[in-house]
């Protein structure tokens, strides 16, 4: 439910999985909110106002002008921003104790492996001809998926008995599996588990509102100045000098 409103939640973002998640977050809860682009393929993630938004200069960053207290608030980490936003909401976070533990794991699978391992193998195999690299990524990702997948044999939803944040979180990170061998009959409940979170309505919504954002954002970045987001060293640079203007 995206709208030019002002006093709306801000998504500070880029359409990547981590972005998307926070969009279907939303689309579910049903809660207007306004994307605010920011282009990491332009730098834009290092300018001093973004950094006082998003400390790691990464994508997404949250503002809600209605924070706890009735305080703005300031998020980075999208597991953290979906947290933040379910209890807000009193949403697609269990209840009981133990779920809502069981639910934070999955959540912190997803951030500490599932996201990390996914993207070092796309910079191997898609930006490096080192094939240690891609060999070692692609093992891992293919580990994961069969940790999903056996996660998924015996539990309906990743987490907590219900659909929910887990789900969420890692659902947009399983769409583009081009490099490793994942089909129904290796991975018949991974399968069932993404075609029925794919097929919610609030997901679609998500879906096509990050294809035309990243329409939008790729046009910008096709006509201005593109970085090289996998050069550490210039990025250290560009944090540096943002820092010191700021
Ligand atoms: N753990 C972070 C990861 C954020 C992240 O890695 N964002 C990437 C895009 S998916 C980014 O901003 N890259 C730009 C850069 O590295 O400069 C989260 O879940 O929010």
């Amino acid at each position: 439910m995206p709208s030019e409103e002002t006093n709306l939640i801000e998504i500070h973002s880029y359409p990547t999985p981590n972005g998307v998640k926070i969009m279907i977050l939303l689309e579910e809860l049903q809660v207007p909110w306004r994307h605010v682009d920011v282009n990491i393929r332009l730098g834009e993630q290092f300018t001093a106002n973004y950094i006082a938004l998003s400390p790691n200069n990464k994508i997404p960053a949250m503002l809600d002008p209605n924070g706890p207290g009735g305080q703005p608030l300031a998020l980075m980490e999208s597991n953290a921003i979906l947290w933040y936003l379910a209890e807000k909401h009193g949403a697609f976070l269990p209840q009981d104790a133990a779920a809502r533990y069981d639910c934070l794991q999955w959540m912190l699978f997803q951030s500490s492996h599932v996201g990390p391992m996914i993207g070092q193998a796309n910079h191997f195999n898609n930006h490096s001809d080192v094939q240690y690299g891609r060999d070692r990524y692609n093992h891992e990702v293919t580990r994961l998926y069969r940790v999903i997948d056996t996660r998924l044999a015996s539990n309906e939803w990743m987490a907590g008995g219900s659909y929910g944040l887990a789900d969420i979180a890692l659902h947009p990170w399983c769409r583009n599996r081009q490099h490793v061998q994942i089909d129904e009959s290796s991975h018949p409940h991974f399968m069932r588990w993404f075609d029925a979170v794919d097929a919610r309505p609030a997901v679609e919504r998500a879906n096509a509102q990050a294809k035309e954002i990243r329409a939008r954002m790729d046009r910008a970045s096709d006509r201005g100045e593109k970085i090289d987001l996998y050069n550490t060293r210039d990025n250290l640079e560009r944090l540096s000098r943002a820092v010191s203007a700021s």
